[in-house]
């Protein structure tokens, strides 16, 4: 672990100049390779980017535990049910890395979780959709899970160590989460007139806003530059989105299912798909608290903490006895 502080010249009296300093010197420290612990002395701005992120991408996971959550005890057989089961545990675990690790910047997972209930924390645009029918479980897998473990797999190398580290669990985790969905569509495919209709419904919703997941296009990314300054962003926006989309053309291909972008076409010159434009009017919608689901997605939440109230205070009894306080 690398042990000097990364404290300044005390002798420079002008704050905003030591810290300016601090920051150039951690950001110059990042690239060349410095991983940042908890216990080091780190900028506040750093920090409040990292709690920013971190807490998002957290409330990220449990809110999306919804969507498929909706659809266990609708599963068609046992064996679904129970991969399904299992999926929606993980993305609590990875929720619970996650509160974890912003944890150790020191605010607190209460504090973090009143501001997702409250609506004063973003989470995840793609979770604000409907599951409308069986072969969304597959896609949200193939396409959801697909979109997550691009935006996620550089983070597993970024310069803040309790993330990173969560992040090589979760990438694992995830990776069997998308080949779980392209199996499943794969058997519906292989199926029946109208469950090869259901695939391509499901697809027809929800490719959109999968793009729309790896957030603005870089030109309207407000914090891309700092993150990547910071070591905490590896690619941007854009670049994860295209490379996305070049992966996963050849799966729909071999999936038989038709992306809904006519413009979806190869180009030889830039050696990536072309793709329709995005309507970024609908992502702001969505992320400002007017998708389809906002309202209720956050109204289960709430009421799982009121309900759960009971728990959390025998859990904390328990503990306290085990103690013997
Ligand atoms: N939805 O300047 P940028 C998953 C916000 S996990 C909502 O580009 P940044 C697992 C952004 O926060 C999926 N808001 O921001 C799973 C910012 O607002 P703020 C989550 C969005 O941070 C699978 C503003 O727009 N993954 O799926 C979105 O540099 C299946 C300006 O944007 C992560 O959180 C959006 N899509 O880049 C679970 C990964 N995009 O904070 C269940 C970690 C942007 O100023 C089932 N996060 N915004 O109020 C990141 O990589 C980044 O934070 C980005 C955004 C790429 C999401």
């Amino acid at each position: 672990m690398y042990t000097q502080s990364l404290d300044t010249d005390p002798l420079a009296n002008d704050p905003k100049e030591v810290s300016d300093k601090r920051e150039l010197e951690l950001k110059k420290r990042i690239s060349e390779g410095y991983v940042v612990e908890p216990r080091d002395d780190m900028p506040e701005r750093y920090r409040k980017t990292l709690i920013r992120q971190m807490s998002q991408h957290a409330h990220s996971e449990v809110v999306g535990m919804l969507p498929e959550g909706n659809w266990i005890l609708r599963a068609p057989t046992l064996k679904r049910k129970s991969i399904l089961l299992a999926k929606v545990q993980d993305e609590a675990g990875h929720g619970l890395y996650l509160y974890s690790a912003t944890e150790t910047l020191g605010v607190s997972r209460d504090a973090l979780y009143e501001d997702l209930l409250q609506g004063r924390a973003k989470y995840s645009s793609i979770f604000n959709y409907p599951t409308l029918n069986w072969a969304d479980v597959g896609v949200i897998g193939w396409l959801v899970d697909g979109a997550a473990i691009m935006n996620q797999i550089p983070l597993t190398q970024c310069s803040y160590g309790p993330y990173a580290r969560a992040m090589v669990r979760i990438c694992k985790e995830e990776s069997f989460h998308q080949r779980q969905g392209f199996d499943l569509l794969n058997e519906m495919m292989q199926g029946t007139q109208k469950q090869k209709d259901m695939v391509q419904d499901a697809v027809d919703r929800w490719w959109w806003p999968a793009l729309m997941m790896f957030g603005p296009e870089d030109s309207d990314s407000i914090h891309s530059e700092e993150s990547k300054a910071w070591g905490i962003k590896k690619k941007t926006n854009d670049e994860l989105r295209q490379t996305f989309i070049d992966v996963t053309v050849p799966q729909a291909e071999t999936l038989g299912v038709t992306l809904p972008d006519p413009q979806l076409k190869w180009n030889e010159t830039r050696e990536h798909y072309d793709f329709g434009k995005i309507d970024w009017n609908e992502f702001w919608r969505v992320v400002s608290g007017s998708g389809p689901c906002n309202k209720d997605r956050i109204g289960v939440k709430k009421k799982a903490w009121e309900e759960g109230a009971w728990v959390r205070e025998a859990a904390m009894a328990h503990a306290m006895k085990s103690k013997g306080r």
